[in-house]
């Protein structure tokens, strides 16, 4: 088998890798890293110093790759099934990179700080730095509610890497400030994306780890 994906299933950005590997049927491998057992964690750390997960390892030719966005170009440059990820064409390219960044950067960053928040211990809350995310995660949102109102996909009528992207983003974000009354065309889009199979299959697979996520 020569990819491996070093992954946790309720890990968000993992669930970006996963959707862009079942959308294009490429074979890997799962390796279950869980961070909490100590040996795990440094054998980790080891390969990827940073130790954010996902990591994919192509084992043909021996290099790792951190970084969900980084993966999945590197799975459309090299897979011709997943291709049709970062379009051909270069300013419909830019498009899905620039949806890629603000889902990652706008919404899946201001959820994941406010989930961190609720593992931090009663002494070290940020009660200030959780309600700047949650401002900021309601502006991404209101935006993605005006852009995505109207059907379609992140960047069009294609799914790419940019929906890859949204979806692990607009799950969560609604587990932490939940968005279907106030942003209907936000709720559609990410209807959307959970009927789409292979986040269906992703969601499906994580049911068993969700006891864990950390509610208020
Ligand atoms: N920018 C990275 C973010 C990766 C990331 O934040 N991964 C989280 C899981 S969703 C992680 O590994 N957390 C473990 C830790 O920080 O100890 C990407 O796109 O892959």
């Amino acid at each position: 088998m020569a990819l491996r994906l070093y992954m946790h299933p309720l890990s968000s950005y993992c669930w970006k890798t996963l959707i862009a590997l079942y959308e294009t049927g490429i074979p890997f491998e799962q390796e279950i890293v869980d961070l909490s057992d100590p040996d795990a964690r440094e054998r980790f750390v080891r390969m990827t110093p940073l130790g954010k997960f996902p990591v994919l390892v192509d084992e043909d030719t021996g290099k790792a790759f951190p970084e969900s966005s980084i993966i999945i170009e590197y799975l459309a440059a090299k897979y011709p099934e997943a291709a049709k990820l970062i379009p051909a064409d270069k300013d419909l390219a830019l498009r899905v990179r620039l949806s890629d960044r603000f889902y990652d950067l706008y919404v899946h960053d201001k959820m994941q700080r406010i989930v961190a928040d609720r593992i931090r211990p009663a002494d070290q809350k940020d009660p200030a730095g959780v309600a700047r995310n949650r401002a900021e995660l309601e502006i991404a949102l209101a935006l993605v509610d005006r852009d995505m109102s109207s059907g379609g996909w992140a960047t069009g009528l294609t799914f790419t890497m940019a929906d890859c992207a949204a979806a692990p983003a607009l799950y969560y974000a609604n587990q932490v400030a939940p968005f279907t009354e106030d942003h209907p065309g936000a709720a559609r889009y990410l209807d959307r994306l959970r009927s789409r199979p292979a986040f269906a299959r992703v969601l499906e697979e994580a049911q068993p780890y969700m006891a864990m996520f950390p509610r208020d």
